[in-house]
């Protein structure tokens, strides 16, 4: 089992000064930083990063959303890191997000829903691998 996972604070978050207060709760939840990053995406990158969605309804409002604003981006490592970090984002939809969560604290829609979490071991290499160089990780 993977101990790492990767997220992005998103655009909404970031804008709103929320990018501290969530960093915080994820190392008080006990994920440590191997990456980070300050950074925005043009609309080719999250074209890309998000091909995964291509064919969804709301493909080209989340590409353009997530290059309308800077974002985080961070590799984190804790056991059992991907599933920890879903949980402790709470659901895609904040309103259905339990207490507590990120997405429930920060987030005010399913498609500015406040930060990304890798949904598998798979992905979180991949995504990581988007982001960051082995130069880049520590
Ligand atoms: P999650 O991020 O919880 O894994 P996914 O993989 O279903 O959720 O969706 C990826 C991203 O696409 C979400 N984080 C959200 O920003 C966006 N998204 C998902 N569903 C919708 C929707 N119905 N309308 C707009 N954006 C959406």
């Amino acid at each position: 089992m993977s101990n790492r996972t990767f997220t992005m604070i998103k655009p909404d978050a970031t804008s709103k000064g929320y990018t501290g207060a969530i960093l915080d709760q994820i190392i008080k939840s006990g994920f440590s930083i191997k990456a980070l990053k300050w950074t925005k995406l043009t609309t080719e990158q999250a074209a890309e990063f998000y091909a995964i969605h291509k064919e969804r309804p709301f493909y080209g409002e989340l590409v353009e959303f997530m290059s309308s604003a800077p974002i985080i981006a961070a590799i984190l490592e804790k056991d059992n890191a991907v599933s920890d970090f879903r949980k402790l984002i709470g659901a895609t939809n904040p309103a259905q997000a339990e207490e507590g969560t990120i997405r429930k604290k920060f987030a005010s829609s399913v498609g500015e829903n406040a930060v990304h979490g890798s949904d598998s071991d798979e992905n979180a290499i991949i995504e990581g691998d988007f982001f960051f160089s082995k130069l880049e990780r520590f």
